[in-house]
């Protein structure tokens, strides 16, 4: 046995305690950012929503509609206060709904076109509201609930689904 191996096993310890401090120092500089960015201040967060539609005949696909959300996700920070601009762009005398599940409820001013011309109605804590063709709304919450939460269409299952997530 010579001192020569101890000096390598030494070596190779010092190398596993660096790479673990080095590891250790990233991830505590990337926590540090993370809490940063995390605890940033809420932000009014502004979409437009739209109706869609996948390109398929409604009779062949066992009866589900063709209808979707564009877009089909929304992600905010928990906190921000959420704008929503839901217009019912169909070419077709068809209504639309913009739903969601508890814990969510939202306000919302429905109006007779796109431009925001002429109040419909306001509906203030609700969870549905349902849009003729060519209504806009002007959906408004904040969002206090961190997770995944469901909007949809009322008349347009399973299809017409979108996902809110926001990040807590
Ligand atoms: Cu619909």
């Amino acid at each position: 046995m010579s001192g020569s191996g101890f000096r390598k096993l030494s070596s190779a310890k010092l190398l596993v305690a660096a790479a673990l401090i080095a590891i250790f120092s990233g991830a505590v500089v990337g926590l540090s950012v993370g809490y940063v960015v995390h605890y940033s201040a809420p932000a009014t967060r502004i979409f437009y929503l739209f109706d869609g539609t996948v390109p398929f005949d409604e009779s062949m696909f066992y009866g589900h509609p063709h209808d979707t959300f564009v877009p089909d996700t929304i992600t905010v920070d928990k906190g921000d206060h959420v704008v929503i601009h839901y217009v019912n762009i169909e070419d077709i005398g068809e209504a639309h709904t913009y739903t969601m599940d508890p814990p969510y409820t939202f306000d919302a001013t429905v109006y007779g076109n796109a431009t925001q011309q002429g109040v419909v109605g306001t509906y203030p804590n609700v969870g549905n509201v349902v849009l003729s063709q060519g209504q806009n709304a002007t959906i408004t919450f904040t969002a206090s609930w961190a997770g995944t939460f469901r909007y949809y269409c009322a008349y347009h299952q399973p299809t017409m689904t979108g996902y809110l997530v926001v990040i807590g």
